[in-house]
């Protein structure tokens, strides 16, 4: 591994201003979301009954089908937008079949305005080429990464059952050592170990792992970038005699055999306009964070690793049966297996290419949006008026009382507040307003020019 240097001149990402959504100044518009602004959701789904799993990350529709939302592009287009702001959304007993998991697979994506040169992932390792059918009629597809206790056993020491040392170096995000990663990813399991628990899948929130740093350090964050890096693949197709795929992964540009790409720290989901957390877990446990010391970027892989494995709070753990599905979005979550098991677990995936990863300065924090997307309670209204004694007098025989009128000489204005007769609205408000703040100035202004 290259080590991170503090000399390296890279403008940071945060200092090139995108014009478009993930579009630098200045380069070439490719392998870009095509959205110009944040999707709204159109209630196309609320026919289904669906809960939050826990209040930050994850829903579930217990009841609805996948087929029935394929048949629909609005329905589609509204799963994405639940998908990325809820980061993970699971639907029980669904029995997709491999055509229509890859049809959805590439339908998130493209609904959702995923650039055009972005299809299906082909998996480097995890594809036909290791023979496990991808149904019950032998079928074997590139564009399925089986998920196979079996095969995981057999490449990775992770695996193995002596390895569970500390088990969260299992969190990650899918394939970001491509130059253009996944937006979505849906996972079915249709095989379970019999007879026991176990094999579990926890997704984190990336969202709400950028909204629990400090300002100050979202700051230098959002400043820098990190190289991911995947050396696992050469390594075992070497031991293990094994040939890789190393051309057109899903995009033109995810191509050879270096599973190294570099990416903002921070960064914006499209769909939602969103920041998250992306430097974080496993795929830049061989990387590292850019321009700073090597001592630096160990310190703040720690750190964000930290943040995503130790707040159970922006978690959610999934037990699976049969056939559930699991659709994810990993620009914005983290997830983890879970290595306690012995028997047979296996599944099929689909991950699609999504956008080349950005930071754009002027994207939100989630949790302002969430907070304040409605008003937490009214203060003051401005009234124009022709005249203030007028209004005054105007307003006195509605009941209003008078409750300031100053002169203000700078301005040379009026500065008049009103108060309406009845008790003080109620604020109208979604949060519990801090202890200090005092929420009743339910006054009139009437306007000071
Ligand atoms: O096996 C699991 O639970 C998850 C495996 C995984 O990382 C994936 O499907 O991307
Ligand atoms: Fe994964």
């Amino acid at each position: 591994m290259a080590p991170p240097s503090a000399d390296v001149d890279t403008a940071p990402v945060s200092q090139q201003l995108p014009s478009k959504l993930g579009v630098v100044s200045g380069t070439a518009e490719t392998h870009v979301s095509t959205l110009t602004k944040p999707l709204v959701y159109s209630g196309s789904l609320d026919e289904y009954k669906s809960f939050d799993v826990t209040p930050v990350i994850g829903r579930e529709y217990p009841e609805a089908r996948l087929v029935d939302i394929l048949k629909d592009d609005a329905k589609i287009k509204d799963l994405a937008i639940q998908v990325s702001q809820r980061g993970v959304v699971f639907f029980r007993n669904q029995g997709l079949s491999v055509d229509d998991q890859k049809t959805l697979g590439q339908k998130l994506g493209e609904l959702s305005g995923k650039p055009e040169t972005s299809k299906l992932h082909r998996h480097a390792l995890s594809n036909s080429k290791r023979g496990i059918a991808v149904d019950e009629n032998g079928r074997l597809d590139d564009e399925i990464s089986v998920i196979s206790s079996e095969q995981n056993r057999k490449y990775y020491k992770r695996f193995t059952n002596n390895s569970k040392r500390i088990s969260s170096e299992g969190w990650h995000a899918d394939i970001t050592f491509e130059q253009v990663p996944s937006d979505y990813a849906i996972l079915q399991i249709d095989t379970l170990p019999e007879d026991t628990a176990g094999g579990d899948t926890l997704w984190a929130s990336g969202y709400e792992a950028y909204d629990r740093l400090s300002p100050a350090i979202q700051k230098l964050a959002e400043s820098l970038t990190a190289t991911h890096y995947q050396p696992n693949f050469v390594n075992i197709s070497k031991e293990h005699s094994l040939e890789l795929i190393n051309e057109d992964r899903g995009s033109p540009e995810n191509t050879g055999l270096d599973f190294k790409a570099v990416h903002p720290v921070i960064r914006t989901n499209p769909v939602t306009g969103w920041k998250s957390l992306f430097a974080a877990g496993g795929q830049v446990a061989a990387g590292y964070i850019n321009d700073v010391t090597e001592r630096e970027s160990e310190i703040l892989k720690s750190y964000f690793l930290e943040l995503i494995a130790s707040n159970h709070d922006l978690q959610v753990r999934f037990k699976w049966n049969k056939n559930d599905v699991a659709i994810w979005d990993n620009r914005s979550v983290f997830h983890t297996a879970t290595n306690d098991y012995d028997g047979k677990r296996q599944g099929n995936r689909v991950v699609s290419i999504g956008e080349k990863p950005y930071y754009d300065p002027n994207s939100a924090d989630a949790y302002i949006t969430c907070t304040t997307s409605t008003m937490p309670y009214l203060a003051h209204i401005s009234l124009v008026v022709r005249d203030y004694d007028e209004a005054i007098a105007f307003y006195s025989r509605l009941g209003f009382t008078v409750v300031e009128d100053t002169f203000i000489p700078e301005q040379q204005k009026r500065w008049v507040i009103i108060q309406p007769p009845l008790p003080p609205p109620q604020p109208i408000r979604t949060l519990p307003v801090p202890a200090t703040e005092t929420p009743n100035e339910t006054v009139q202004k009437v306007p000071t020019s």
